[in-house]
C-alpha cells in the first residue's frame, strides 16, 4: 500500500504552527542550519529485507500480523517507510531469503518507490533445503574443500543477482568459528577463510566492494573466525582495495569503544559499511538509540570527523544500514524509530564545534572537550530533522501518521494476521 499524498499534507498542515515555532527557536542558534538540513536530506539509511517481519529468538517468534508475504511486499513496506520519512531510500537483500527471481520486475517495483538496492547479503550460516553439504562446522573456513567451494559459489551467485539489481556491494557475515577448545586450528581456519574470500573477491566486478563483517560471539561460543575488527581488517588488507571492514554495533564485546574502532578504520580507509542497532548484552538487535543514545552520538561524531578528514561524502562513501530484529514491536514502527534515532545523532554530530574541540584537545582541556560534545548531544535537534523531512516531502511525525492512518490494520486486512515473513 501507498499513503495518499494528501494525507501527508493534511498531517503536516495540522502540525505546522507548532513545528515552525520550535524550528525558528532552534535554527536561530545554528548558523549553518540550511547546510545541515541538506546533509540530513541526502542521508539515506538502507532497510534490510529481513527486518520487515517480526523477529524472534531461538525460543520463539510472535508475529503481529500483516507481515510481507513476498519480496514485492517487503519492497512496498520500505517504500511506505520512505514515503513517511524520506530517509529510507534503499533496501538491502538477503539471499536466499529474498531471491529476486525476476530482477527486472523487482527493480521496477523498487523504482516505483524511489528505492535503490544497497549491499547484497550472502548466507552460509544456515543449511537450506536441498543443499548438498552442511555448514554445521563452518563454510569458508571448513576443513573440507568441497564445503568451501559450495560456499564460494553461493557468494558468487549473490554477486550475480546483485549485478542484475544494480547493487555494488557484497556483504559477508560468517558464523564460522568453533564452540569448544581444540575444535579448530585457528591458523588453518583463517587461511581457509582467506583463500575462499580471495576467490570471491576475484569474481567482484571492478566497481564493486566486499564488506567483511565481524562478530565476537554467537552462534559459535568459543571462537569466531572473523571475531573482531582486527581480524576483519586483516582480511580486508590481505584481499585488496575493494575489501572493507563492516561495523555492526551489536557485534562487540561489552564496553568495547566502538567510536575508537570507527575512527581508526576510517583513518586506514578501510571502513566500508555500518549496521545500526542497539544492545544491552550482546547482539540484541534492539531499536537504534534505545539503550545507549550517547554512544550512538559519539560514534556519529567520529564518523563525521573521520569522513571529513578524508574528504569523504557522508551519504555515498559508506553504506548505512539498519540491522535489527523486532520481537515485541511492530517492525515498521521500530524502523521509523531507528531511522529517527540515526538522523538525530547525525544532526547532533554535525553541530559539534570542531574548532573548539580541537583547541581543547591541544590544550589538554578535558572539561571543555566534554562540554563541546555534550553541548551538541543535549541540543534537541528534532525540529531540524523534522524540517529536513518536511522539505523533502515526508511527514513531520512519521510514527504518529503511521498510527493515525491505521497502516498496520490496513496491512493485516490486505495480507492476513497469520503470515510470517522470511528471515530470522
Ligand atoms: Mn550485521
Amino acid at each position: 500500500m501507498q499513503l495518499a499524498s494528501y494525507k501527508i499534507n493534511e498531517h503536516n498542515q495540522a502540525l505546522l504552527p507548532a513545528h515552525e515555532r520550535a524550528f525558528n527557536y532552534l535554527s536561530a542558534e545554528i548558523p549553518h542550519a540550511a547546510h545541515i538540513m541538506q546533509q540530513l536530506t541526502d542521508f539515506q539509511v538502507a532497510i534490510p529485507s529481513w527486518a520487515l517481519g517480526t523477529g524472534g529468538t531461538r525460543f520463539g517468534r510472535f508475529p503481529g500480523g500483516g507481515e510481507p508475504r513476498s519480496l514485492e511486499e517487503k519492497i512496498n513496506d520500505v517504500g511506505l517507510l520512505h514515503q513517511l520519512n524520506q530517509s529510507s531510500g534503499a533496501i538491502s537483500l538477503h539471499i536466499p531469503w529474498d531471491v529476486p527471481d525476476n530482477p527486472a520486475h523487482i527493480k521496477a517495483v523498487a523504482a516505483q518507490h524511489g528505492l535503490r538496492f544497497d549491499a547484497m547479503n550472502s548466507n552460509t550460516f544456515q543449511d537450506q533445503p536441498g543443499q548438498a553439504l552442511s555448514y554445521k562446522f563452518g563454510s569458508l573456513q571448513h576443513v573440507s574443500k568441497d564445503v568451501r567451494k559450495q560456499a564460494i559459489e553461493h557468494n558468487i551467485a549473490v554477486i550475480e543477482q546483485g549485478i542484475a539489481l544494480g547493487s555494488d556491494v557484497l556483504s559477508v557475515w560468517l558464523s564460522d568459528g568453533s564452540c569448544f577448545p581444540g575444535q579448530l586450528n585457528f591458523r588453518q581456519a583463517f587461511q581457509n577463510t582467506l583463500e575462499s574470500l580471495q576467490e570471491i573477491y576475484a569474481a567482484l566486478p571492478d566497481n564493486w566492494k566486499i564488506f567483511v563483517e565481524y562478530k565476537a560471539a554467537e552462534p559459535n561460543f568459543y571462537s569466531t573466525t572473523v571475531g573482531d575488527w582486527g581480524q576483519s581488517l586483516l582480511f580486508a588488507n590481505k584481499l585488496g582495495p575493494k575489501a572493507y571492514s563492516l561495523v555492526d554495533l551489536g557485534h562487540h564485546l561489552p564496553n568495547a569503544n566502538i567510536e575508537q574502532i570507527v575512527s581508526l578504520l576510517l583513518m586506514e580507509g578501510k571502513l566500508g559499511g555500518f549496521h545500526f542497532n542497539d544492545s544491552k548484552f550482546g547482539d540484541d538487535d534492539l531499536t537504534v538509540g534505545s539503550i545507549k543514545p550517547y554512544q550512538l552520538f559519539l560514534i556519529f561524531n567520529e564518523l563525521v570527523e573521520g569522513m571529513d578528514a578524508r574528504n569523504m561524502t557522508h551519504h555515498t562513501d559508506l553504506a548505512w544500514m539498519i540491522d535489527a530484529s523486532h520481537n515485541v514491536k511492530d517492525p515498521l514502527e521500530d524502523l521509523l524509530q531507528s531511522v529517527e534515532a540515526i538522523m538525530i545523532s547525525y544532526a547532533q554530530a554535525l553541530l559539534v564545534d570542531r574548532k573548539k574541540l580541537y583547541a581543547a584537545q591541544q590544550a589538554n582541556d578535558v572539561v571543555t572537550a566534554q562540554e563541546v560534545l555534550q553541548q551538541a548531544f543535549r541540543t534537541d535537534v528534532r525540529p531540524l530533522v523534522a524540517a529536513a523531512r518536511l522539505q523533502a516531502g515526508g511527514a513531520l511525525q512519521p510514527l504518529a501518521l503511521f498510527r493515525s492512518e491505521k497502516i498496520r490494520e490496513q496491512l493485516i486486512r490486505e495480507r492476513g494476521s497469520k503470515v510470517m515473513a522470511t528471515g530470522l
